[in-house]
């Protein structure tokens, strides 16, 4: 038998036991109580595993394991996203094939993570590249058709020259793709979007029922961006045509000067006078490829534009406002034109200054409106309600709602990705492929490298990209989805995983659903959680979920970081160089020391930290535990191997609590006596244990939760006596945290069924109690006294008391006692006349 503490002689064994009995399998027993917990599944990247992995996915475990524990059938799964440009890199830079690589790459986590001691049920681990699951995504792609959600459209995209492909605006921050770095230009494509603009109003209402953390509401309501304001209406001088603009500050409207068109809009060639003509072609050619990035951030000096010379007539007053075009404008933000007001406005402000243009100053330091006739002396907020009204009853406007939400760009020409289930026939309209033709697999490619001109690696797939239905001839779209697809929908299929006929059962979709737990990093706060949402109120309004939104609590865990060592160079070291570095500039004599930083982990900076590593040290429970103990779950947190050593520590002194590391059986103080036979300091410690870690887990405090079982085996491992019960009862706290040996220990306590469906201990309350308090005694306000009385006294109890004590007895004489204020363990007042 095993003396000393070894994680390595245990975790195995428990692993495998696990992976024999079948533990984490999830019952199909729809009358139980139901817990989804989910982590927001990997990309399994080359790199494997790092250390902020197992933060999140402990958790979760904690969570499941807790879960079982308390009754409740639990769905905790694991899968792999596996589609997407990472692997297309991979492939390109080793020469091999993606598909290769993605497997290598799945088998490599499936070994990490199993290494963890996660609960994971593998029976229903999907991956997204397989064609059993993508088949469905295709599937869920034509249903957005169906509903015309999907549609073609020449749009301006984001095009990545270095990349080959077009990428959603999501993935595009300060004019660089955010994954590579590279800049993207502006090109019109024919692409594939998907309307999620149509859902912007319900995406922003029902993020108010959700659990989620305030600054991830924020953030996608930030996104959507809706903005109330108002569509104006402006005459243009001498011409048929109307100008609209949309303002969010139509009060402003008697201090517009002139206005100004995008270099895109189709008015321009319509209004522009034959004498500009040439200078406002000239100018919307220099334009054209101008980043968007460029030409929102372009400053002051750098404004530019061109006089269309076309004027309009502001329905206000009837003054005429000369028609500009400038690039500050954009095309794809409301009508595409505004009314510029240079005295409350910066970017008016500073183009009226570079072209000379007038300002008139409307609104007031304290937010009055003046020189603007009807409105003057109102507030800005009664002047946007007045100025509706009057463009309302004179027809020249009407109140509107934008968003910045822009309908999601959801073709790529890329290879490593999900095929369209689309077929264009002669006439090159799209039709969506035969359902019974699903899913339409990815053909094996030998060269799939993303080509210059924009053309779809498929499209050199001949035999596969052309296709006879009933005699008629049709090209598949060699376009593939973006690699935010197969993410949209995949906790719906854990629910159901194997299904042939479906994407995933009704049934099963009403037990399951929604996730009651969602874990995972704040960067997906835009990207994954809008589109998830989006693609689930697309199936819910086809009857096929039956809640609204997918996610009901989502936490999100902080970044761990890296320890770093640079020099004064700016070159990074690896850790274990660094001892010897130090030691050579000590014996140099030199005074320059390597600086520590605490930096996001990167192969770049030396300072990525391997779990396996780590579980080769100290073992998986000690790095899950070392992953909770390090701070708040949300917070941000540098690694410390210190750490590590500390909660170890604390597992050698659990175990030796339980087991005589002499001689490998159980330690003398472990008593097969009932609980009742425990000291009342154990008993105490032991209830108050397990009432701070019931809640701790409740609300994902999971670092006060280890102190405080620290706390319980300090006080433990001084007792003579403690009953197995007792034990037991601890080491079911321990097995969420640090299962392998929380099983290791009920066994070896006698017990003969795994841990993992044993009923989670319930605090007696009776030790919850303080054992005694103090109460102060007053009379009529005034304090008189303080006593110290055993705590489970109740107010009739503590008034007997009172009254009986000889020194109390004088305040009683000659009065009648009105009222008694009890406020329980702190004080009674005694309120006389
Ligand atoms: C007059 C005005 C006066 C404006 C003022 C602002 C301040 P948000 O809040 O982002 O919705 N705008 C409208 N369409 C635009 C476009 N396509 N490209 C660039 N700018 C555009 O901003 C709305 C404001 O941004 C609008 O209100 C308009 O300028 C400008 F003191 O109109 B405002």
């Amino acid at each position: 038998m095993q003396h000393k503490y070894d994680p390595k002689k245990i975790e195995g064994k428990w692993q495998e036991y696990w992976e024999q009995n079948q533990s984490f399998r999830t019952s199909d027993d729809y009358s139980l109580p139901k817990y989804y917990v989910l982590d927001m599944f990997p990309y399994p990247s080359g790199s494997g595993l790092h250390v902020g992995h197992p933060e999140g996915y402990t958790a979760t475990d904690i969570i499941a394991r807790y879960k079982r524990m308390n009754g409740f059938n639990v769905l905790h799964p694991m899968g792999w996203d596996a589609f997407g440009l990472p692997a297309e890199r991979a492939a390109v830079r080793e020469g091999r094939h993606p598909a290769e690589i993605t497997k290598e790459n799945i088998s490599n986590f499936t070994s990490q993570i199993k290494r963890l001691g996660l609960s994971y049920d593998w029976n229903r681990a999907v991956n997204t590249s397989s064609p059993d699951y993508y088949k469905w995504t295709q599937w869920i792609f034509q249903k957005l058709f169906e509903k015309n959600l999907a549609y073609l459209a020449e749009v301006p995209v984001n095009w990545c020259p270095a990349q080959g492909t077009v990428l959603a605006n999501e993935e595009v921050q300060d004019g660089k793709y955010i994954e590579t770095g590279d800049p993207v230009e502006r090109k019109m494509m024919r692409q594939w979007m998907l309307r999620i603009t149509s859902y912007a109003q319900r995406l922003i209402d029902d993020l108010d029922g959700l659990d989620w953390p305030p600054g991830i509401i924020e953030m996608q309501k930030k996104w959507i961006g809706r903005s109330e304001g108002a569509r104006i209406n402006f005459k243009v001088q001498s011409s048929e045509e109307n100008l609209d603009v949309f303002t969010t500050r139509p009060d402003t409207i008697f201090g517009a000067t002139f206005l100004v068109l995008a270099p895109e809009n189709p008015l321009i060639d319509k209004i522009t006078s034959s004498l500009q003509k040439e200078a406002v072609i000239s100018y919307v050619q220099s334009v054209a490829n101008v980043s968007d990035l460029d030409r929102e951030t372009a400053s002051a000096k750098d404004k530019t534009g061109v006089f269309t010379g076309a004027y309009v007539t502001n329905p206000v007053n009837g003054k005429s406002l000369p028609v500009w075009i400038a690039d500050y404008v954009k095309m794809d933000y409301g009508t595409g034109a505004i009314m510029a007001v240079p005295a409350h406005d910066e970017r008016d402000s500073d183009f009226a200054t570079k072209y000379d243009l007038p300002r008139i100053e409307v609104i007031t330091d304290d937010n009055r409106l003046i020189n603007s006739d009807f409105l003057d002396g109102e507030s800005v907020i009664d002047a946007k309600n007045a100025i509706r009204v009057w463009l309302e009853e004179n027809s020249v406007g009407q109140a509107e709602t934008t968003y910045k939400l822009r309908d999601w760009l959801f073709s790529r020409q890329r290879y490593w990705g999900e095929p369209f289930p689309v077929l264009y026939g002669k006439d090159g309209n799209p039709v969506m492929a035969p359902e019974s033709s699903l899913p339409i697999t990815l053909p094996e490619l030998a060269e799939f490298k993303p080509t210059h001109d924009g053309r779809p690696p498929l499209a050199r797939a001949e035999e596969w990209k052309n296709v006879e239905i009933g005699g008629d001839e049709f090209e598949r779209e060699t376009n593939t989805m973006p690699q935010w697809a197969g993410s949209c929908w995949y906790y719906l299929r854990f629910m159901d995983p194997a299904n042939k006929d479906k994407p995933f059962d009704q049934e099963a979709e009403k037990y399951w659903g929604p996730v009651d737990l969602y874990v995972g990093g704040v960067e997906h706060a835009v990207l994954h959680l809008l589109y998830a949402r989006f693609w689930h109120k697309v199936l819910y309004d086809c009857g096929l979920v039956h809640t609204k939104e997918p996610f009901n609590k989502l936490f999100n865990q902080g970044m761990i970081l890296g320890i770093s060592y640079k020099d004064e160079h700016g070159k990074y070291y690896h850790p274990k160089d660094v001892e010897a570095r130090e030691n050579a500039f000590f014996a140099k004599g030199s005074d320059t020391l390597l600086a520590t930083r605490e930096e996001k982990m990167s192969k770049s900076k030396l300072n990525v930290v391997n779990p396996d590593d780590v579980i080769a040290a100290y073992g998986a429970d000690a790095l899950r535990l070392y992953e909770m103990f390090m701070g708040p779950l949300e917070a941000v947190k540098p690694w410390q191997m210190n750490g590590v050593k500390g909660v170890y520590g604390f597992l050698e002194r659990a175990w030796s609590m339980i087991v005589d590391t002499q001689t490998g059986e159980l330690n003398s103080a472990i008593k097969s006596a009932p609980e009742s036979q425990a000291s009342d300091v154990l008993l105490r410690e032991l209830n108050v244990t397990i009432d701070k870690v019931k809640h701790d887990i409740d609300g994902l405090r999971f670092n006060t939760a280890v102190a405080k079982m620290m706390e319980f085996v300090n006080v433990a491992k001084k007792e003579k006596q403690i009953p197995a019960e007792v034990a037991g009862k601890f080491v079911k706290l321990l097995a969420p945290f640090a299962p392998h040996m929380a099983e290791e220990l009920w066994h070896r306590l006698g017990n003969k069924d795994g841990i993992t469906y044993q009923p989670w201990p319930e605090a007696d309350a009776k030790w919850l109690v303080e054992e005694s308090m103090n109460i102060s005694i007053h009379f009529n306000g005034k304090r008189k006294a303080g006593l110290n009385l055993d705590s489970t006294l109740d107010e009739t109890q503590i008034r007997e008391i009172v009254e009986a004590m000889p020194e109390m007895k004088r305040h009683f004489e000659n009065v009648s006692i009105q009222k008694i204020i009890y406020v329980p363990n702190k004080l009674m007042n005694f309120i006389v006349k």
